[in-house]
């Protein structure tokens, strides 16, 4: 299950490449209804581990229940045994040793929902949010149902990922997520939807410039994310804000050892 050299070429060469059907559609599905079942838990107050709920700010309003009412659940894939199976699986794990060698950390997950209304995450690049030393990280961003034109899918910029980190302005839509920042100093007009039916896979160069759009559906849109680093990564998070950034309690670096898996 590596990449093939194609794929390997046209991740270097784009900074990201798209695995169709990846993950079987009903493992990627059911997904789904392990997140929520953590939202019912955390709304019953009932243990959730490590899991932490980010509400979507543009349903603040809302009462229904919590599950409908999220916009992430980051730290999901330490305790929650459905997460860490596909995290450490190896439909994903060799696809992303094929770009990085055996030796990975994933570092960081979360479950995005991307409920109808909530507003996209504008132009980025991951690399922004990660003060590491050492090589690049790789994003997995798995396709839980499907990301169509209007409910809110990626965009990336083919051929960005050659870029170094830019600078980011904060993104002060109102109801834009707590943390958006967005990059204004490059012509993104050669951008590409990345359109993805459940189970496609995109893996992606934390250097790619990507976005994603608004839901302007009225259907969910989700997708469960990983990121992964070779194991050496060092993390700089306290020197480079001089303090545990604010949201030191989901970012860098949630290590919980090596993955081994291979062919
Ligand atoms: O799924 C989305 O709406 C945005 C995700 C994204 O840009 C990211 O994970 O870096």
């Amino acid at each position: 299950m590596s990449l093939t050299p194609e794929q390997v070429e046209a991740f270097y060469e784009d900074g990201f490449v798209v695995i169709r059907k990846c993950v079987p559609p009903d493992e990627a599905a059911s997904l789904l209804v392990a997140a929520n079942a953590i939202a019912d838990a955390a709304q019953r107050d009932d243990d959730t581990g490590d899991a932490l709920l980010q509400p979507e700010s543009a349903l603040a309003g809302e009462t229904g229940p919590l599950r409908t009412r999220l916009s992430k659940i980051f730290r999901i894939h330490r305790t929650e045994a459905t997460f860490r199976a596909v995290a450490t699986g190896p439909e994903l794990v060799t696809r992303v040793q094929s770009l990085m060698g055996d030796n990975l950390d994933c570092f960081l997950s979360q479950f995005i929902y991307k409920m109808p209304g909530a507003l996209g995450q504008p132009w980025h690049q991951d690399s922004f949010y990660f003060p590491f030393d050492g090589p690049h990280q790789v994003g997995a961003w798995l396709a839980v149902t499907q990301a169509h034109s209007d409910n809110g899918p990626l965009w990336v910029l083919p051929g960005s990922h050659t870029e170094p980190v830019h600078e980011a302005v904060k993104d002060t839509r109102e109801h834009a997520n707590h943390g958006y920042y967005e990059i204004v100093d490059h012509d993104m007009s050669a951008a590409v939807p990345v359109l993805m039916q459940p189970g496609d896979m995109l893996l992606f160069h934390s250097h790619l410039m990507h976005k994603s759009t608004d839901n302007v559906s009225k259907e969910l849109r989700a997708a469960m994310v990983y990121h992964f680093a070779t194991s050496d990564t060092i993390d700089r998070s306290e020197q480079k804000y001089g303090r545990k950034p604010p949201n030191q309690d989901w970012m860098p670096i949630l290590r919980y050892g090596q993955l081994t898996h291979r062919d």
